[in-house]
């Protein structure tokens, strides 16, 4: 090369390296990362940014305290596979068969050529990851060859990047994968789930419950992982299978390795943390420290997770350019199917906060949840009582990315984006909530149609909500729904009756 090349050769690297950083800069203005952390069954009154003095969840608080706090944000349903395929896919999921609670061998019941929350954010020139629990199925049938590359799944409905286990923590199997595959799976073992019939040797709740450390109280005498039943049946992949006490430290150094990876460029994280879910084992620091059981030693846990994710946004300078957002899947429930003392040490403590029922139920505890978003220096701290839920954040990081969404996809998405940041108090102006049955809400009034289901969940000791009775509560002063006015206001009745049918009805 003679000088003059070398000269150009050089001008041009410099140019090209003061092109990109300008490029760079352009898009940290334009593009904050988002992070959306999900909780599992936390409560509204799970915090104490939301009012609980049994527990101290200082990390949470924090954020809280840095950005809005919602008292009337939502979960479309009282349980996680429907509340996760909406927050997807932008509708509502009953209208859709299938996505009830899925089993963990179910398919993946995401369709993979729709707008989805993660290939928005892809089109908007994000990275996009998913860590933690999936719970929306994997691949194409119920029978499938889990030692191979197991998909359609997260990585095919928009996410660049994932690490995640399939179901639940109590549902086989009990493994990670990353991107489409098991992690640390050896191949000379390989594995098979069912949830019809026992397979291979590994014992069993049910037949050797003397080998459990965390007794089932309902359910969960399948397969014993770990110590502990779990719900179904799976053989092999010994080396694969998780230790409950570190899912979610794996989980942390997962999320963490994708934010540090694409911290030069627009992400999109969703972490989808398992606490405070069964079966609640907490790394052993966490075992014990907070005075009110397993269920309160894993909320610990969650909040000393989500202040290392803030710690890190930090020491990478990524805190005023990333929007994070902390919500939970569905309302919170004590017993969920496990002997570790949540009931008896509850110590007065009120999960669901002022509200009636909580998970599997269509009372304001079911779908009413904590939700925080924080974005410092852009978003004013505050609280904010807007009607807002998870569904909406399709539409509204859409319009904030500039984007409209074809028509016929995420049709239930509403754009509360100004409630999101705090520019307006008005979020949406009518909401279905889905708990057994479906209950809608309009300006503040709550109506729930009669219903023949349980009045009471027995198990988990939950009020459903459901009643021979029609049901009318007015939101604005009774949020413990306590006092029916079906019969006082008939009208309203019949007028909510009619606009639920209507969205029964709309596709
Ligand atoms: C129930 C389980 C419960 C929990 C729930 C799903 C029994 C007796 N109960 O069927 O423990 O796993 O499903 O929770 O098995 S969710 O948050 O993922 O929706
Ligand atoms: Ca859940």
């Amino acid at each position: 090369m003679n000088r003059k090349r070398i000269v150009i050769a050089a001008l041009s690297v410099v140019f090209g390296l003061s092109a990109s950083a300008q490029r760079h800069k352009h898009t940290a203005a334009s593009k904050p990362n988002v992070i959306f952390i999900m909780a599992d069954d936390l409560g509204y009154g799970d915090l104490s940014s939301y009012g609980t003095s049994k527990l101290n969840t200082p990390n949470v608080d924090k954020l809280a305290a840095s950005g809005i706090r919602f008292t009337n944000a939502h979960s479309t349903s009282a349980t996680c596979t429907p509340s996760r395929y909406a927050l997807m896919t932008g509708k509502y999921p009953w209208r859709k068969e299938g996505t009830g609670i899925l089993p963990g061998d179910a398919a993946l019941i995401v369709p993979t050529d729709k707008t989805t929350l993660p290939n928005m954010f892809k089109k908007a020139g994000y990275k996009t990851g998913i860590v933690g629990k999936w719970h929306l199925g994997l691949g194409n049938a119920v029978k499938k060859d889990w030692n191979g590359e197991v998909k359609p799944g997260p990585n095919e409905v928009g996410f660049d990047y994932s690490f995640i286990f399939p179901a639940t923590a109590d549902r086989v199997p009990t493994v990670f994968l990353e991107n489409h595959e098991i992690v640390g799976l050896d191949p000379n073992d390989s594995i098979a789930v069912s949830y019809t019939h026992k397979i291979g040797n590994d014992p069993t709740g049910k037949e050797n419950p003397e080998l459990l450390k965390l007794k089932a109280s309902h359910g969960h005498d399948g397969t014993i992982v770990n110590g502990i039943g779990r719900i179904g049946y799976m053989s092999g992949g010994k080396m694969a299978r998780w230790v409950d006490e570190e899912v979610s430290s794996t989980f942390l150094a997962k999320a963490q390795g994708f934010i540090e990876q694409n911290q030069h460029q627009p992400f999109f994280l969703y972490l989808a943390l398992t606490e405070p879910h069964v079966p609640r084992m907490p790394a052993t620091r966490f075992k014990g420290k907070s005075g009110l059981g397993l269920r309160g030693d894993v909320i610990l846990q969650l909040d000393w997770t989500v202040g290392e994710i803030m710690k890190q946004l930090k020491y990478l300078n990524l805190s005023k350019n990333t929007i994070v957002i902390f919500s939970s899947d569905n309302g919170p429930v004590l017993d969920d199917g496990y002997q570790d003392e949540s009931v008896a040490k509850y110590n007065g403590h009120a999960p669901a906060g002022p509200m009636r029922g909580g998970k599997y139920s269509a009372l304001e505890g079911g779908t009413r949840i904590p939700f925080i978003i924080s974005w410092p220096g852009k978003i004013k701290p505050g609280v904010s009582d807007a009607l807002i839920s998870q569904m909406d954040m399709l539409a509204s990081f859409s319009a904030f990315t500039g984007q409209t969404i074809p028509v016929g996809d995420a049709g239930d998405s509403e754009n509360v984006l100004n409630a999101l940041l705090g520019k307006s108090n008005n979020g949406r102006s009518e909401y279905v909530e889905q708990g057994g049955g479906l209950a809608i809400v309009k300006g503040g009034w709550k109506y729930i149609p009669a219903n023949k289901g349980v009045a009471v969940m027995k198990q988990v000791g939950i009020e459903t909500g459901n009643s021979p009775e029609p049901q009318l509560y007015n939101l604005n002063n009774d949020i413990g729904e306590k006092n029916n006015l079906a019969s006082q206001y008939p009208q309203k009745v019949k007028e909510l009756e009619k606009l639920l049918n209507s969205y029964k009805e709309k596709k």
